[in-house]
C-alpha cells in the first residue's frame, strides 16, 4: 500500500474520534464526563506504579465503545459490512430479552479481534437488534407492521456500504476517500432531523421505549459513547461533585482489593433533545425526545469459562462485595494458577483485558436510561434466536469471546 493510504485501524481511530466530536457537540453532559475521565485517568496514572497494566495511558484516553440499534438483520448485516472496513468483527451474542428486566433486542458487538489491532485503537460498538420475532413483544399485526416500516427505510446510502466493501477487500483506501468515508459513516449515526411520525412513535412507546427508538423513526443514531476510566468510583464522586446525578449504582462487579475483573460501568440520563414531529393532522411540530445517555466504564482482567462461573456465583450472592473473597483468590499469581483469568503466556503480571459486554449490565443500563419497562404477553411463543441464527442471517461468522482470549493469552 502507498504510505498515502489509510489502514483499517487509522480509519477505526478516526471514525471513533470523529463520532466523539459530534457526539460531543449534540450531548454536551458528554464533554463534562469526557472530561472528568481524563482527569481521574491522569490522576491514576501518576499516583498508582501499575496504572498501565491493563492498557497505555494513551490507548485508554482514547477508548470508546458505542451502541447503536437496528430494527432487522438485513440492516445488522449491513452495519457488519461497515464496520468491517473499520477492522470491526462481530464478537459475542447477548439476548437481553433473558435479564430480570426484558429488552427486546438481541446483540452483538463489533470490534477489533487481535491483540495488535486492540492495542492501535480498540474501538467497539454493541449493536443491537429489535427481536420482531418475539410474540411476547409482537403480536402478528403489530410484527407485520414494524417489519414493514423497517424495510421500507434505508439507515445506509448503498453507496457507502458499497465503498465500505471496497475498502475492507483492499485492506485499505487513499487518504481523500478514507477520510471521505469516514465523515460519511459518521454522518449515518448523526441524530435525525427528519419529522418522526407521532402516532406510531407511542405506538411503540406502549410496547417498549426501545422499540420506539429503533422502529419509531427511520434513522438510526449513535446512542451513547462511553469513554474509559482508570478509577470509576473516583469518578463517580467526581461527576456527582458537579451537580450531574448519575444511576444508583455502579454495574458489574463490586468494588474489591483484589484484581479487578471484566467490567464496571455507569451511566447517567442526558437531557431531552429537540425532535420534529409529524403530527395525525400532516402539521410538523417541534418536541423532544429522552432517549440518550452518557455512560463511562472500567475494565479489568477477562475471565476464563471457570472464572465466569464462579463470577456469577459471587454476584448471585445477596451482597457480592461481601461474598467476594469467598469466589476469588486475592492476586493475579492466585488468579492464573487456579485458571480462572487470562494472562498472556500465563504470566500473571500481563493481564488480558476483557474487551467484550456483560448482558446483565447491558440489560441494566438500558432499564436505567427509560422511564418504563417493556411490556411482555408471556403467554405469546418467544422465538429462538441464537449466535448462529444470527450468523447466518448477516452471513458472517461470530466470534466466540473466549476463542479470542484462548489465542490472546497463548
Ligand atoms: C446498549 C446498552 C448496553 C453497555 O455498555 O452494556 C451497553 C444500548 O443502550 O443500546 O451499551
Ligand atoms: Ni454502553
Amino acid at each position: 500500500m502507498s504510505p498515502k493510504s489509510l489502514e483499517p485501524w487509522q480509519l477505526r481511530a478516526r471514525f471513533a474520534a470523529e463520532l466523539s466530536r459530534m457526539y460531543g457537540a449534540e450531548v454536551p453532559a458528554y464533554t463534562t464526563l469526557v472530561d472528568v475521565a481524563s482527569e481521574v485517568n491522569r490522576d491514576h496514572a501518576a499516583s498508582a506504579s501499575d496504572a498501565e497494566r491493563f492498557g497505555s495511558l494513551e490507548r485508554v484516553t482514547a477508548e470508546r465503545h458505542g451502541a447503536i440499534r437496528v430494527g432487522s438483520a438485513s440492516e445488522l448485516a449491513d452495519v457488519a459490512d461497515l464496520f468491517a472496513a473499520f477492522g470491526m468483527y462481530p464478537v459475542g451474542f447477548y439476548d437481553l430479552r433473558e435479564a430480570a428486566s426484558p429488552v427486546p433486542v438481541v446483540s452483538t458487538a463489533f470490534r477489533p479481534t487481535d491483540s495488535d489491532e486492540l492495542a492501535r485503537n480498540p474501538f467497539r460498538v454493541f449493536t443491537s437488534m429489535l427481536a420482531t420475532a418475539d410474540e411476547r413483544f409482537f403480536p402478528t399485526d403489530l410484527r407485520d407492521r414494524v417489519e414493514q416500516f423497517v424495510g421500507r427505510r434505508q439507515l445506509f446510502d448503498p453507496a457507502l456500504i458499497a465503498e465500505a466493501r471496497r475498502i475492507a477487500t483492499g485492506g485499505g483506501v487513499d487518504r481523500d476517500r478514507g477520510e471521505r468515508f469516514v465523515a460519511d459513516a459518521v454522518t449515518a449515526f448523526a441524530l435525525s432531523r427528519s419529522p418522526i411520525d407521532r402516532g406510531w412513535y407511542e405506538e411503540l412507546s406502549r410496547v417498549s421505549a426501545v422499540a420506539a427508538d429503533i422502529a419509531g423513526v427511520t434513522t438510526t443514531h449513535i446512542n451513547h459513547l462511553t469513554p474509559r476510566v482508570l478509577d470509576i468510583d473516583e469518578l463517580y464522586r467526581r461527576m456527582t461533585a458537579r451537580g450531574i446525578t448519575m444511576i444508583d449504582a455502579i454495574q458489574g462487579p463490586p468494588r474489591v482489593d483484589g484484581p479487578p475483573v471484566l467490567l464496571r460501568q455507569t451511566s447517567f440520563r442526558a437531557l431531552a433533545e429537540p425532535r420534529r414531529f409529524r403530527e395525525q393532522d400532516g402539521t410538523v411540530a417541534e418536541g423532544t425526545l429522552r432517549v440518550r445517555f452518557g455512560e463511562v466504564e472500567a475494565r479489568g482482567v477477562a475471565l476464563t469459562p471457570k472464572g465466569r462461573e464462579c463470577y456469577d456465583a459471587a454476584m448471585a450472592a445477596p451482597d457480592p462485595a461481601a461474598a467476594w473473597d469467598q469466589h476469588f483468590p486475592g492476586s493475579d499469581e492466585e488468579l492464573a494458577a487456579s485458571g480462572l483469568a487470562y494472562y498472556r503466556g500465563g504470566d500473571p503480571s500481563k493481564p488480558i483485558v476483557y474487551e467484550d459486554f456483560l448482558p446483565a449490565s447491558a440489560a441494566g443500563i438500558f432499564r436505567s436510561n427509560l422511564d418504563t419497562d417493556a411490556r411482555a404477553d408471556n403467554t405469546a411463543g418467544g422465538f429462538d434466536y441464537s449466535m448462529q441464527w444470527l450468523a447466518d442471517r448477516i452471513d458472517r461468522p461470530i466470534h466466540d469471546p473466549y476463542e479470542l482470549y484462548e489465542k490472546a493469552a497463548q
